[in-house]
């Protein structure tokens, strides 16, 4: 069982999406992370989406540059929420994959963080995830209060 499918739609995609799997990890959030192209493979997508609800994915995060399909297909796919994450790469360094992300039709809702912001992307499923999960919301609080401490900090 996985609370979170962390997609991306290259193997040139998974440097960019680390951070993310590094937040899940700190917040103790259990993930599996599959390349999977939109445009390349979408009868594969179809698969992996599916096998994921069945895993019990509660939250999509869906990486992608460029022409940036993989999150829109995803949220095409699933009623789950999707967070898009814009990687940059290509002549328009992410702004594709931005645009692409967030311009998504109404009833096929994307949440779009910056361009290669996986770590928010992480930060946001974590949110999701803690609406349910007093543990997690707690964890979630303590980590939000460090984090206000450490930049009152002048180092
Ligand atoms: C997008 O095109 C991928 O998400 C990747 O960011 C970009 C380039 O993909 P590759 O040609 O490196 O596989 O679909």
């Amino acid at each position: 069982m996985a609370d979170v499918a962390v997609l991306v739609g290259s193997k040139s995609d998974v440097a960019a999406t680390k951070p993310a799997l590094e937040v899940l990890e700190r917040f103790g959030v259990s993930y599996e992370a599959t390349v999977v192209s939109a445009h390349r493979a979408p009868e594969r997508l179809q698969r992996v989406v599916r096998e994921a609800e069945a895993n019990g994915a509660r939250v999509f995060i869906a990486g992608a540059g460029m022409a940036a399909a993989l999150p829109g297909a995803v949220a095409a796919l699933t009623t789950r929420p999707v967070v898009g994450l814009p990687l940059a790469s290509g002549a328009l360094n992410g702004i594709d994959a931005l645009l692409a992300i967030s311009q998504m039709p109404p009833g096929v809702p994307v949440a779009a963080v910056a361009i290669n912001g996986a770590a928010n992307a992480a930060n946001l499923a974590v949110e999701m995830l803690a609406l349910s999960n007093a543990d997690l919301a707690g964890r979630l609080a303590s980590w939000r209060r460090e984090q206000s401490e450490r930049i009152d900090t002048f180092e």
